[in-house]
């Protein structure tokens, strides 16, 4: 699905207005002061090595690689909330923007790296990927989604108002908007089958999102499903589940991982997958050849309760980077 294989556009996006953590007044001034912490995790990504590892190691070209990306310009003094959405025009306009970025890269035949910032950049990923293999291959793609949490809520059915609970619902449409200020940018073109989506590593999904996820037959394996038959089986169940010759856009929530192994992310929940097995995940789908983009995102040294925790993480996360892009295949 890619006419270049051995490139890599890279989006780097130091933004974490879809989380809680970062009120909007807080976010607000963190974006026009530039203050650190908003662009930690895609820096530290960087910083630890990953991108000259996939030049040097894996050989591959990388395109727009030069920047982190802080959007500061598309984030407004005012936000107030909008359908019990918090920071929604900041994260509307930073996902709008994020998905003409993707969508140039996948238009050109490039495989898409996007390194997060928090899930709520997941709507400009995917309704960029989703554009562009249909204009170039006039296919839908389907989305792999690796995560202790289904992140489908709609902005009526969340608790908590954050939009990185929130990306799915957006990008398959069963959230819908019309004001273009507040995700109504979202076309057809941009959005993804409920039926090409899967979930693996699931463990806290709100009774919403449940009743979401039955209503739509979300093919979704949590936790229970990878004690009960074991990852490998998972996976192929999964890669089933999608059918071959379909292009696959890979968004990665670190906190999929147990903490045990990524400490450093918002919303961490015990329980989770260790290292080998996210490492597995995505050797396996780099393994399948249809991979067409890959998002990482909510590793956030900055949440860290000492240095060992951040760097810790930073380090699965490059780890499972380096697998869907072929390091581990021999
Ligand atoms: N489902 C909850 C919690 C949550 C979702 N994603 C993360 N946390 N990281 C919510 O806020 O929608
Ligand atoms: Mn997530
Ligand atoms: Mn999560």
């Amino acid at each position: 699905f890619l006419s270049h294989p051995e490139d890599i556009g890279v989006v780097a996006v130091g933004f974490s207005g879809g989380q809680t953590r970062v009120a909007t007044s807080q976010l607000t001034k963190m974006a026009w002061q530039c203050k650190a912490g908003v662009d930690a995790a895609p820096k530290a990504l960087i910083e630890s090595g990953l991108l000259t590892q996939l030049r040097d190691e894996l050989n591959y070209k990388l395109h727009g690689d030069d920047e982190v990306h802080l959007y500061t310009d598309l984030v407004p003094k005012e936000d107030p909330p909008y359908r019990n959405m918090k920071n929604p025009m900041a994260v509307s306009n930073v996902t709008q923007k994020l998905c003409d970025q993707v969508y140039s890269h996948a238009k050109e035949g490039r495989l898409v790296l996007t390194l997060g910032g928090d899930h709520s950049i997941a709507i400009g990923t995917i309704a960029g990927s989703a554009k562009a293999m249909r204009e170039r291959l006039g296919r839908e793609i389907a989305v792999i989604w690796v995560d202790a949490h289904a992140d489908i809520n709609t902005p009526e059915s969340s608790d908590s108002g954050n939009v990185h609970g929130m990306p799915v619902a957006f990008v398959t449409g069963l959230a819908k908007e019309k004001k273009p200020e507040y995700f109504g940018w979202l076309q057809d073109d941009h959005l993804l089958s409920v039926k090409k989506l899967v979930y693996i590593g699931l463990r806290d999904v709100d009774p919403g999102e449940k009743r979401i996820l039955r209503e739509n037959g979300i093919k979704a394996f949590s936790m229970f499903d990878i004690d009960k038959h074991g990852i490998g089986r998972v996976v192929e169940m999964a890669l089933a589940h999608i059918g071959n010759d379909t292009p696959i856009h890979l968004s990665f929530d670190v906190d999929a991982l147990d903490p045990m192994w990524a400490p450093s992310t918002g919303t961490p929940v015990r329980g989770g997958l260790t290292l080998r097995e996210g490492d597995f995940i995505c050797e396996s789908v780099h393994q399948t050849g249809s991979l067409v983009a890959v998002d990482l995102v909510e590793v956030n040294p900055s949440l860290a309760t000492d240095h060992v925790g951040a760097s810790e993480t930073v380090r699965a996360g490059c780890s499972l980077v380096r697998c869907a892009l072929g390091e581990s295949l021999l």
